[in-house]
């Protein structure tokens, strides 16, 4: 076949079709040079205060500039994926009065598959059309967090929404329940924006719910997170034992929290239009807490085959479920609640009453329950922003679904049962006999 070379502004507009072809619901063109990306003058900064923990492989130098990432990279193809699913937001502990066994709460992120290899299948996809379109020769990588690209940033210079004090990247229509994924090539495409023009506007205005409903308080200014405070760091990437101070504030928390993001208000008419493969599986849904911490390595490798969870690792699910359980020790009968205050399973104390957690700027911090209750599904969006600046409201008004967005229709529910077969609670510590919860692993 022949193909005649497309002018560079053609090749972002065809690609941009393709992306929203392939099931993406946003994608955009970024440069790659530093210069153009202004937050990433602040990564240094970040990594001094110490903000990264234990995540080693933030301190990739790569990540302050995307041109050290791949020789001759030009360009940065950003996309974005909805995993909105019309389920409600976090409930508080025990909300379910039929069946009152201790729950967990994992967050929507990894409910259903994992987002990376669904992001990274259609990636490569986009790519493979790409190379069947375009005939120059070209060098294109996918990443899906698994590089040393921050895609935030590179999702604001894409034009895709703007970066709240949540530090998440929101769209006036879609919100924040929105994975990213990146393609970094050496083909001179032309960026989403214009030379000179701004990314999309910052419309958080003086709002600050998020700041506040954080139950750990880890921003310590808006649009920064300190991860080593944050439920999800704590959850997921920490290994070894959760620090006294916020195990109560974690509440049942045992993958992930979504507190920032469903306490914003441009999540409340975020269409819930995610692929049907982010519905919920079975059981993950408030899991019972006796149930997660009682998994044996096998079950949990069958749970949570090919699901984002696995990050976490069996030694991490278990060792949060049972510091949730702790959490809710004034709820469960008297030999799980002896249980979840073992030392063998969870460091040293599991539940204890909460203390005021360490220095931290005078933010006022709401338990995960407190927090949430606040957030009532049924408060208009006008009200919801009544204390906001003129901008945002009009903002809010303003924002219309995306055209090839609404008549998208919502996948049906996925039959989630929440299982109330009699806990064996006698399995509970067999399964977890041996166990050094508290033991990097
Ligand atoms: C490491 C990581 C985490 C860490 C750290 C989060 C963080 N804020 O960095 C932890 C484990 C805590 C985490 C949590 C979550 N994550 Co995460 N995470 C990542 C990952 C792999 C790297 C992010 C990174 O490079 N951070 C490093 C720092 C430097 O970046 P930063 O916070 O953006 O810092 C900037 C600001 O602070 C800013 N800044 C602005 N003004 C100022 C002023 C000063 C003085 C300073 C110092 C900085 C500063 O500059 C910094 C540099 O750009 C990305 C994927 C990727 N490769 O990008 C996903 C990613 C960011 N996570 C994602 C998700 C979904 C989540 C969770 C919602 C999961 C959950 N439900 O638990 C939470 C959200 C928590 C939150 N409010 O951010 C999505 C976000 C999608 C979106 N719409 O924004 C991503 C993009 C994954 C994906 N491919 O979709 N995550
Ligand atoms: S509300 Fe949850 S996800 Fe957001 S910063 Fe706080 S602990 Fe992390
Ligand atoms: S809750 Fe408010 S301040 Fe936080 S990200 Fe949403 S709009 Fe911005």
């Amino acid at each position: 076949m022949h193909h005649e070379r497309m002018p560079a502004a053609h090749q972002t507009h065809w690609i941009t079709e393709r992306a929203r072809a392939l099931g993406f619901d946003l994608c955009g063109v970024a440069p790659v040079a530093a210069e153009h990306l202004a937050e990433l003058a602040h990564v240094p900064e970040w990594l001094d205060r110490g903000y990264a923990g234990e995540m080693q492989y933030l301190h990739d130098p790569r990540r302050a500039d995307p041109r050290q990432v791949l020789a001759g990279a030009h360009s940065m193809i950003v996309v974005a994926l909805n995993y909105n699913t019309p389920h409600h937001p976090r409930t508080p502990p025990t909300a379910d009065a039929a069946n009152p066994a201790p729950r967990g709460w994992i967050s929507r992120y990894a409910w259903g598959d994992d987002y990376h290899d669904i992001l990274r299948e259609k990636l490569n996809a986009l790519i493979a059309e790409m190379r069947a379109q375009i005939p120059e020769p070209f060098k294109a990588r996918a990443y899906v967090d698994t590089g040393p690209i921050i895609e935030r940033v590179a999702a604001k210079y894409a034009g895709l929404g703007w970066l709240g004090k949540n530090t998440c990247l929101i769209h006036p229509q879609l919100g924040s329940w929105l994975f990213l994924g990146v393609i970094l090539t050496t083909l001179a495409l032309d960026p989403t924006l214009a030379p000179g023009q701004p990314p999309p506007p910052d419309f958080c205005g003086t709002c600050t719910r998020c700041l506040e409903a954080c139950p750990t308080q880890a921003f310590p200014q808006p649009y920064v997170l300190d991860a080593r405070r944050c439920i999800s760091y704590l959850t997921i990437e920490l290994r070894g034992e959760i620090p006294d101070e916020f195990r109560p504030h974690i509440g049942n928390a045992v993958i992930g929290c979504d507190i920032c993001q469903d306490v914003c208000p441009w999540n409340r008419k975020a269409p819930t239009a995610a692929p049907a493969a982010f519905e919920p599986r079975e059981r993950l849904l408030s899991p019972e807490l006796e149930w997660l911490a009682s998994l044996s390595q096998e079950e949990f490798s069958a749970v949570f085959r090919k699901s984002a969870v696995k990050r976490a690792k069996w030694r991490g699910i278990v060792r949060n479920a049972c510091v949730a359980l702790g959490n809710s020790a004034a709820s469960l009968d008297p030999p799980a609640r002896k249980l979840a205050r073992s030392p063998r399973l969870v460091g040293r104390r599991a539940h204890r009453k909460p203390r005021p957690l360490g220095p931290r700027p005078p933010l006022r911090s709401r338990s995960p329950a407190g927090a949430l209750r606040s957030f009532s599904r049924n408060e208009t969006k006008r009200s919801c922003f009544r204390q906001d600046s003129p901008s945002m409201n009009k903002a809010a008004d303003d924002a219309a679904p995306l055209p090839g967005l609404s008549g998208v229709a919502s996948p049906s529910a996925a039959k989630v049962r929440h299982s109330s077969a009699p806990r064996a609670r006698s399995r509970l510590l067999p399964a977890i006999s041996g166990l050094r919860i508290c033991a990097a692993g």
